[in-house]
């Protein structure tokens, strides 16, 4: 591989990388300016994808004019004639849809399939109508090294027209840019102009259909504008108003100079990688100094996401701590579940009574508790709808508070915007995920007092006996970090727990109930703060983008110093 052949290898990596780079940094928050930076980050990625890389992958495909300029400037005309026959059909009908033509020399074909330059824009062979497809016409009036391609009127009344236009233009190594004497102060083309001249886009002008007598004047003035606005060096040829023919040809002598011009550029394989490079060189370092941009965008976005996240993140953290506390210090006994725990265990005289006797009376205790069955189960009822509302409360709290918050920040706007969940409630599937987390948790108890340390005499007993059991241990796990006296009446149930286990077992059965129940409310939050964080996950947003970008960047830089060095030294031979 030669030198040169090694950097352009070089810079094509750089390139790539900075392309991936780009496509992994997504901008889909509402971060200020992110509408726009969000455009630019796209064309950057279309002009990537559609001119730097393909041009940068093959320097030596032959160069591309694209004529482009203000409505009935004469483009298509000119392009007719300068091809020397009817490739592309002018008109005064406006605005018409019709797919681009790009002219070239038939041995030229291969450098302008569907894989390279444009690859969105399917090739065509024939006329087409369709914005989307791309007129190939081979013809050997061009030389090879030279294509020419009619682009839409850049300030077409179409938007898309007028976006094809931008797109066609960007792909040129050159711009052949026509205005006429009645439209060369228009606003629209200067516009492109002073973006090819920000660039260093090698650009052409052709003043077309300039009346005889004004030539000079107009001339004149347009050579001032464009020295004013950093285009002094274009060069630029004038096509004076004449008849066409009826294919719609101006003479060849009309566009005699322009061609000329062309076909000396075709000609000189120095002169056209010159100018090849010019633009390439120019279009890429317009893009590395965007990128920065789109670096800085990108670092504002990760900002933002944390931020989403933190809001998120602490409104769900607050509530699932207030729901595991309100589930254990009390709060529940109150109400309904007091009420049926006091049916159950009557006044508690009785279980009070048994205290310090335990052998004696678990006869007693048998009859007592397998005479409440019943009761035992609608206390059990009474603590499952008791949960199920304070986790409901906690969770509506936590979704109504993270997705205020985000309001607030404004950043994910549309990101809520677009969800067809209602973020500002708790998840529609949460009731039944209660349900069953508590009534689990209820299994647990039951499984926990049948595997406790009961004897063989309590076995019998236990048969019974379990649901009675589980309810009185649930309740004093609903009360085991209340503050005395706000027990709801559950501490009385503390010596049948006591009586059955022993007073040691006793204690860690309710550390183990309250465990479960602790650990299940917290796996339901954890659930219901994925639906806020899982719309952040989806937005694909690397926190490492900002860098990879910035790197990626700066990498192309250093081979674009890389180039210009091979350019500022002579003494650099190549083979
Ligand atoms: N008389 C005359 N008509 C021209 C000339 N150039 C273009 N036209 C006509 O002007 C109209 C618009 O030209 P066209 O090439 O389609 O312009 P475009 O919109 O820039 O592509 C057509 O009807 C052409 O025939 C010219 O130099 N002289
Ligand atoms: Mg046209």
């Amino acid at each position: 591989m030669t030198a040169s052949a090694d950097r352009d290898s070089r810079m094509l990596t750089a390139l790539v990388r900075l392309h991936d780079a780009l496509q992994a940094a997504p901008l889909p928050l509402d971060v200020a300016g992110a509408a726009e930076l969000r455009g630019s980050r796209q064309q950057l990625i279309d002009q990537l994808e559609d001119y730097v890389l393909p041009r940068q992958m093959t320097i030596e495909a032959p160069l591309l004019a694209v004529v482009g300029g203000s409505t009935g400037a004469g483009k298509s005309t000119l392009v007719n004639s300068l091809v020397g026959r009817r490739v592309t059909n002018p008109g005064l009908l406006r605005p018409t849809t019709r797919s681009a033509v790009l002219v070239h020399h038939p041995d030229d074909a291969q450098w302008f399939g569907q894989d390279r330059l444009l690859p969105d824009l399917v090739r065509v062979q024939e006329h087409s109508d369709d914005r989307h497809a791309l007129q190939l016409v081979a013809s050997d009036t061009l030389p090879p090294g030279l294509a020419i391609l009619d682009a839409p009127d850049v300030d077409s009344v179409e938007e898309d027209n007028r976006r094809l236009a931008t797109q066609l233009l960007a792909a040129a190594d050159l711009w052949l840019f026509v205005t006429s004497a009645a439209r060369y102060s228009d606003q629209v083309p200067w516009e492109h102009l002073k973006r090819a001249a920000e660039r260093s886009t090698a650009v052409a002008i052709v003043l077309d259909r300039t009346p005889a007598d004004a030539v000079t004047t107009v001339a004149a003035h347009l050579a001032r504008m464009l020295a004013s606005r950093g285009l002094k060096d274009s060069p630029l040829f004038t096509v004076p108003e004449s008849t066409v023919s009826p294919e719609g040809l101006l003479d060849a002598s009309a566009v005699a100079d322009v061609r000329a011009w062309l076909v000396s550029l075709a000609e000189d394989s120095d002169a056209r990688s010159a100018v090849v490079r010019q633009t390439l060189d120019g279009t890429v370092r317009s893009h590395a100094r965007h990128a920065h941009t789109i670096a800085d965008a990108v670092s504002h976005q990760i900002a933002a996401e944390a931020g989403l996240r933190d809001a998120a993140t602490a409104a769900y953290d607050e509530a699932a701590q207030r729901a595991v506390a309100a589930a254990t210090d009390g709060t529940l006994l109150r109400g309904e579940v007091s009420a049926r725990w006091r049916e159950f265990a009557g006044t508690g005289e009785l279980l009070r009574s048994l205290e310090g006797r335990v052998g004696l009376i678990r006869d007693r205790l048998v009859s007592a508790v397998k005479g409440t069955g019943q009761q035992a189960d609608r206390v059990a009822v009474a603590i499952e709808s008791a949960v199920e509302l304070m986790v409901l409360d906690h969770a509506e709290r936590a979704a109504a508070t993270a997705t205020a918050a985000w309001q607030e920040l404004g950043t994910a706007r549309s990101l809520l915007a677009a969800t067809d969940d209602d973020l500002a409630r708790a998840s529609r599937g949460l009731r039944r995920g209660v349900e069953a987390e508590v009534r689990a948790w209820q299994q647990h108890l039951t499984d926990l007092v049948k595997a406790g340390d009961a004897d063989r005499r309590t076995a019998r007993y236990l048969a019974y006996g379990a649901r009675g059991l589980a309810v009185t241990l649930g309740v004093l796990v609903l009360a085991d970090r209340a503050p005395e006296g706000a027990t709801g009446g559950a501490e009385v149930g503390r010596p049948l727990l006591d009586a059955v286990f022993g007073a040691e077992s006793a204690a860690t059965l309710v550390a183990r109930g309250r465990g479960d129940l602790e650990r299940r409310i917290g796996s339901l939050f954890d659930s219901e703060r994925r639906r806020h964080l899982g719309l952040l996950d989806g937005l694909g947003i690397d926190p490492d983008a900002d860098r990879q970008v910035r790197d990626a960047a700066r990498r192309v830089d250093d081979r674009r110093f890389e180039q210009s060095r091979r350019d500022e030294t002579p003494l650099t031979r190549e083979q």
